[in-house]
């Protein structure tokens, strides 16, 4: 891993916008999916995932969901509802409640708020496929009041089995009852445009591969989506009364979710830099995901040398990590100064797995920067807000002249009219 000068490092910022042939198949299995529905779905889900289903297959079954806690661990089913209490208690503070304000002259102005009606959740295939981010999609949203809640995953993420058992059961424990075995482009097409089997969502959220990233950045408007997550991060802000063994270990969780995962330490300690350097050398040789790892810590790592403890800090701002651990001696003395992190760990005792998997923030932070102005997934992202408006005919004698002044500025009369036909008829214009 090796050692720099904070101020000479770069993140390697990349938005993955895919090649042209990459955007010219997503385009035409949207199309397809659009005009042609399940018929569509099928065929390239027999193309791409080589399983043929007719649409009656589609739907994974209340037996399927059974059989698959059959086949899960009990531990991991207790693991996992504590998790989801810790989860679900988080974002329940996240509430909000609609408001109505009523002025002395009967003028009410208020913001209703309401749950999105039907959200779909992506959960991709293969290694990626966590049952921990099918909690962190499908809580908020729940605890939003979504009333229906459904999940897509490829009909092979478990290999000729089919579906992951291990996912089938965290979405149950997350209260989702509708999945359906489709994945990729067309999966993102059939929740967005609807087809027979699939009604269509309102909103699209879950991490995918660059097919399914693609195809939600062409179905924004259709639907609302959440943000396009990009390879994992941490920075570690620490000063020489940190374990380095310690740093290591968080460096290197986060290196093994993706050889584009970036690790990086920001400290003022010589001597901790090089204590941390060995330490990940040797922690890394026992990894079993020990190549993914490494090949991240070598090529987005870095130990960051700052000369004075703001400048350490104005580092971390800078490079707005998703994850920041504060493994100082005063933590809490530093947490003002974080003007840009998605979730911040503070002390020895807070390892960043404890956020991956259990103590209830979301896991689904900004990447890439932008936690500068974007948040972790949150309540939020599943409420909708409907103004409200009601004047009084004193209200509206009262403002209706300079209403009728802006409208006219406009150019536009029948505005102007509008609110000059109730004054005439109070007989206040004529
Ligand atoms: N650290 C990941 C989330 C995750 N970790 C899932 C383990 N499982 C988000 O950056
Ligand atoms: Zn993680």
């Amino acid at each position: 891993m090796r050692i720099m000068k904070a101020n000479e490092f770069k993140l390697a910022r990349e938005v993955e916008y895919g090649s042209p042939e990459q955007n010219a198949a997503v385009n035409e299995i949207l199309n397809a999916v659009r005009t042609e529905g399940d018929a569509a779905v099928l065929r390239y889900t027999e193309r791409f995932d080589r399983v043929k289903l007719e649409a009656g297959q589609l739907r994974v079954t209340e037996q399927e969901i059974l059989a698959a806690y059959d086949r899960v661990e009990p531990r991991f089913i207790e693991a996992l509802r504590r998790a989801a209490a810790n989860i679900r208690s988080f974002h329940e503070k996240q509430k909000r409640t609609s408001w109505m304000d009523v002025q002395p002259d009967g003028t009410t102005l208020g913001q209703i708020i309401r749950p999105l009606r039907r959200v779909g959740l992506y959960v991709p295939g293969g290694k990626a496929a966590y049952p921990s981010s099918v909690l962190m999609n499908a809580i908020p949203a729940q605890v939003a009041g979504v009333p229906e809640i459904v999940m897509v995953t490829p009909a092979s993420t478990g290999g000729k089995e089919g579906i992951d058992p291990y996912i089938l059961v965290a979405a149950a424990e997350a209260g989702i009852r509708e999945m359906y075995r489709v994945g990729g482009a067309q999966a993102v097409g059939a929740l967005a445009y609807g087809t027979a089997t699939i009604p269509p969502v309102d909103k699209i959220v879950g991490p995918g591969n660059i097919y399914v990233a693609l195809a939600k950045r062409y179905v924004y408007g259709v639907v609302d989506i959440d943000s396009i997550a990009g390879p994992s991060e941490i920075l570690v802000l620490a000063d020489d009364s940190a374990d380095p063994a310690y740093i290591a270990a968080d460096l290197l969780s986060q290196a093994e979710h993706d050889e584009m995962a970036s690790s990086i330490l920001v400290t003022t300690s010589q001597s901790l830099a090089e204590s941390v350097q060995a330490e990940v050398a040797r922690q890394l040789e026992s990894l079993p995901r020990k190549e993914i790892a490494e090949r991240s810590i070598r090529e987005r790592g870095a130990i960051l040398m700052a000369d004075s403890e703001e400048e350490a800090v104005a580092t971390s701002n800078r490079l707005a990590p998703e994850h920041l651990e504060i493994l100082v001696r005063e933590p809490f003395g530093m947490l003002g100064r974080i003007e840009n992190a998605g979730a911040i760990f503070l002390g020895p005792y807070s390892t960043e797995p404890v956020g991956d998997y259990y103590a209830g923030p979301n896991h689904i932070l900004p990447t890439n920067g932008t936690a500068r102005f974007s948040s972790p997934l949150n309540v939020d992202d599943f409420l909708k807000k409907s103004s409200v408006i009601h004047y009084s005919k004193e209200a509206l004698l009262r403002s209706g002249e300079d209403i009728i002044t802006l409208a006219k500025h406009e150019g536009l009369e029948a505005h102007a009219r509008a609110v000059q036909i109730r004054l005439e008829k109070e007989g206040k214009r004529t």
